[in-house]
Formats: C-alpha cells, sequence, structure tokens
C-alpha cells in the first residue's frame, strides 16, 4: 500500500529534534533530520528559554526532512508565550525552573483550597504548572499587554501557519482544565483571576492546524501545501501514545529528564488520599487519562554531568554498575532538586541529612541516582495500582533512558515485574501516529500499539535479586 511521510518535530528540555516517520498499512520508519540543543539562558530576570533558537532548528529540520504529507510539533508542558495586539510575541518564554513561581501556591490555596483545586483539575503538585506561573506573572507589565497566550508547541505552530490553538492534551498541564469534561474550568480561573479569553480555543489531537505559510515554504524548499497536523502536543501524551503495551493490565515509565510513570486510566482518581501522593490527572488521547507522578528523571544525571565536564557516559555507567547496590538512595521525588546548579553536592548533602554513606566518586553519585530512581519508579508504580485501584503486570519503560539498560534492569528489580523498553524516541513515534491516523493510515491506539510492537525492537528485563532488599532502602527515606 501507499507509504505517507510526516515530520515529528519533538522538543525536550535539554535536546530538539525533527524526525521524519514513513508509515504504511503494516510499516513504520523513523529516521533522524535534524538534532539540535536546546540551552535555557540565564538573563537578569531570570532563567529563559532560547524560542528563536528552537525555532530555527525546527525550520532547519523540516528543510533537512524534505517533502513530507504533514507536520506535528510536541514539546515539554506547562511553559508559554505571549502574544500582543499585533500577533507577536513578548519576550522570551520562562524556564519551568525558574524561581518566580517560589511562594505562589501558598498564595493560591488562600483562595482556592488545595484539595478544592486537586478534585476540579487533578493535577498534582507542581510549583511550575501554569496556573502558578499566571498568579506569579499576575502584575507584570507583559501579561497586562498580553491578547493571547499560547503553550509552546502551539506557539511554534503559529509560526508556522499563522493559526491559533490550544492543544487539550498539553492544556491539561496548565491545572486551568476539568478532567472529567476535559473543558475549560472557569470557576477556579476566575477565582484565581486568570483570563481564559487570553487561551485559543481548544483543539484535539489529529485535528487540523493550518497549512505552512509561503515564506516557511520558501525557506525551507518545500512545496505546499503542507499541512500541519495537532498531535498529542505535550511530549509525555504523545510518547504514553507510543508504549507498545496490549490490553490494560500495564504501567509505563517515560524516562528523560523527567521519569513520568503511572497508568492509562478510562477516568481521572480525584481523590484526596491521591492528592496527597502527589499523583496527577493528564489527558491523553482517545479520551484517557494519564494517572502518573512525575519523579526528577534523568535530569539528576544530567546535571551531575554537566558538573563533572561531560565526562563520557557509557563509561560512568560501567563503572556504576560495579558500585555495590543501594548503599545510598535520594527521594527522586523531591522538587528540593528541581533547580539547576551544585547538583553532586545536592545529592551528597541529601544523602548525609539521612544518615547514609556519602558518595563522593561520580560513578558512587551515579550509582546512588540510578538506585534512587528505580526505587521512585516502584513507589509510583505500586501507588498508582493501589490509588486507581488498577493491577499491572508489565512495566513499560520508553524515552531515552531505555538507553540505559542498568536502569531499566534496576527498575525490573525495584518493581519486581519485568520490563519492556523501548522504543526510545516514543514522543516522536506518538506524534507520528497520530498525524498517520488523522489521514486514516492506522486505526485507534490498539492499532497503533500493534504496529509499534511489530517494528519496533523492544528489550525485555526480568525482575531480579531480593526485593527485600527495596523495601528496606525505601524505608530510609521518610517518604512512603
Ligand atoms: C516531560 C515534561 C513533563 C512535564 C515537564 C515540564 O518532558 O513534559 O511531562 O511535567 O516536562 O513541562
Amino acid at each position: 500500500g501507499a507509504v505517507k511521510s510526516y515530520a515529528a518535530v519533538d522538543l525536550g528540555a535539554s535536546s530538539g529534534r525533527v524526525m521524519v516517520g514513513r508509515v504504511g498499512t503494516d510499516s513504520l520508519r523513523l529516521t533522524e533530520a535534524h538534532r539540535f540543543p536546546n540551552r535555557p539562558v540565564r538573563v537578569p530576570e531570570g532563567l529563559r528559554w532560547d524560542i528563536l533558537g528552537l525555532y530555527r532548528g525546527v525550520l532547519d529540520g523540516l528543510r533537512a526532512a524534505g517533502q513530507v504529507d504533514s507536520v506535528g510539533i510536541d514539546s515539554w508542558a506547562v511553559d508559554y508565550g505571549l502574544i500582543d495586539a499585533d500577533g507577536s510575541l513578548l519576550g522570551n518564554p520562562v524556564h519551568y525552573r525558574d524561581a518566580r513561581t517560589e511562594g505562589i501556591a501558598e498564595k493560591v490555596w488562600a483562595t482556592v483550597p488545595a484539595p478544592e483545586l486537586y478534585a476540579s483539575t487533578g493535577l498534582q503538585y507542581a510549583p511550575f504548572n501554569t496556573l502558578y506561573q499566571l498568579v506569579a506573572a499576575r502584575s507584570s507589565s507583559q501579561l497586562a499587554h498580553a491578547g493571547r497566550l499560547l503553550l509552546i508547541p502551539d506557539l511554534l505552530s503559529y509560526w508556522l501557519t499563522g493559526e491559533q490553538g490550544t492543544e487539550l492534551t498539553n492544556a491539561s498541564t496548565t491545572q486551568l482544565i476539568d478532567p472529567r469534561t476535559r473543558e475549560w474550568s472557569s470557576d477556579i480561573a476566575s477565582r484565581l483571576g486568570v483570563d481564559l479569553g487570553l487561551f485559543a480555543p481548544l483543539r484535539q489531537p489529529g485535528d487540523p492546524a493550518g497549512v505552512l505559510r509561503p515564506d516557511v515554504l520558501e525557506e525551507i524548499g518545500l512545496t505546499g501545501p503542507v499541512p500541519v497536523t495537532a498531535v498529542g502536543s505535550h511530549d509525555t501524551a504523545s510518547a504514553v501514545a507510543a508504549v507498545p503495551a496490549a490490553g490494560e493490565r500495564f504501567a509505563y515509565i517515560c524516562t528523560g529528564t523527567w521519569s513520568l510513570a503511572g497508568l492509562e486510566l478510562a477516568a481521572p482518581v480525584l481523590s484526596e488520599e491521591s492528592r496527597l501522593a502527589n499523583f496527577t490527572n493528564e489527558l491523553g488521547l482517545d479520551g484517557t487519562v494519564r494517572y502518573l507522578r512525575n519523579i526528577m528523571g534523568l535530569w539528576l544525571l544530567q546535571e551531575c554531568v554537566r558538573d563533572w565536564g561531560e565526562p563520557e557516559l557509557g563509561e560512568l555507567l560501567l563503572d556504576a554498575a560495579k558500585v555495590p547496590a543501594l548503599r545510598s538512595v535520594v527521594d527522586a521525588g523531591d522538587a528540593a532538586f528541581l533547580a539547576p546548579g551544585r547538583m553532586p553536592e545536592r545529592i551528597a548533602e541529601a544523602c548525609r541529612a539521612s544518615g547514609q554513606p556519602v558518595p563522593a566518586s561520580p560513578a558512587e553519585i551515579t550509582r546512588c541516582i540510578l538506585d534512587s530512581l528505580a526505587l521512585a519508579h516502584r513507589r509510583a508504580v505500586q501507588d498508582a495500582q493501589r490509588l486507581a485501584d488498577h493491577p499491572v503486570d508489565v512495566v513499560y519503560v520508553v524515552g531515552g533512558g531505555t538507553r540505559n539498560a542498568l536502569l531499566c534492569q534496576l527498575t525490573a528489580d525495584a518493581c519486581g515485574l519485568p520490563v519492556v523498553a523501548g522504543p526510545t524516541e516514543a514522543a516522536a513515534l506518538g506524534n507520528v501516529l497520530v498525524q498517520a491516523r488523522a489521514h486514516g493510515l492506522v486505526g485507534d491506539l490498539a492499532g497503533a500499539r500493534e504496529l509499534l510492537v511489530r517494528t519496533q525492537p523492544l528489550t525485555r528485563y526480568e525482575p531480579q535479586g531480593d526485593p527485600a532488599r527495596w523495601r528496606e532502602a525505601q524505608a530510609r527515606l521518610a517518604v512512603g
């Protein structure tokens, strides 16, 4: 049958890429057209995204991708650009790790108590949820001059097409959407002084999102019309769409800068117990809910590697594998690790504070991070099953962490469940599959996942060792 080509723009916190997916009725091949670093910049007012550099990377990538049948864009969540009455971007989008939201949540909860906010929006507490960012910016002159707010993928899509929209899966990370109705929560917004008129109309994954503008086509050397298709524009929504699972009894962990660990559910879990366990209900494809917990993820290691002057990662992991297991662990869910800088010292301090041996060498610190991540994966997978009353038999690991065999094996050991690892470029694949589906090439979500199982290399890890060791390590941390 016919093979179509889709460009998937996938922007992560440390790099962006443009991938080309070639999809037929029984084939799926992904190749990389262009990869570029994403380096945030600290200016006097705070930490900012280099959005023009990212847009340049997108254009370079689309040029390298060549003629395609459609383009889809996904990125990290919660962040946005403000647009003035002339249609121009106001300032540089603020990075979610910027300090401006410190102390804001307490202000918000004084107006809408935290339990009520959770029952209405289903989002776990994270200082950077768009709602808190908007409240932090309430009296800024940029917000006063803004006519429109576009989330990062929607902003890039606007620059490419001239059309504005708000894609639903990413909108669900603003803390302004009700996960039961999948519509804006106007009551929460009005009580907190957030103008929902800033947002462009909601779009569903699969909706058309315009065509590349003539000047864009000319710049990248393509022939129009080239449509842009709304995908699960939150990278985690795209990654979950590409979990190669069958049935319902599975957990997933999307690994990268973050580890997002949880379940795919048919309805949100909004109980007070769930809020206290800090689980989030983000929206997925086809009416699904991504019930998951944010864990600091490989950010902990990325920041250490930066601090150590970028040593070779493969060697570091080999050395870490030789360090005795579970000597010291930290709480990889702790928001204390959110900000950049001094990561090896902060990890060592956390070990000292909990009375454990203090890791010193890069190999020891790396081992501590991987053990801690596996432990946090275990806790999230166990808590999610209990809170959602949804048992699982297998854990799927997708994303960048699938390259880290030690992390995959430790996750299997910690969870006491088999881990199936792959695909690595899950977000890009989910992005491609939603475009292919919008054009009638693949069936429903289950059909798309079957295609992944048939076409993508997957690695299975069986749980090993004594699970009691993980229980004991968990007991050393004050949490859970
Ligand atoms: C992962 C991710 C997470 C989100 C975090 C911040 O890339 O999108 O899902 O919580 O980045 O936006």
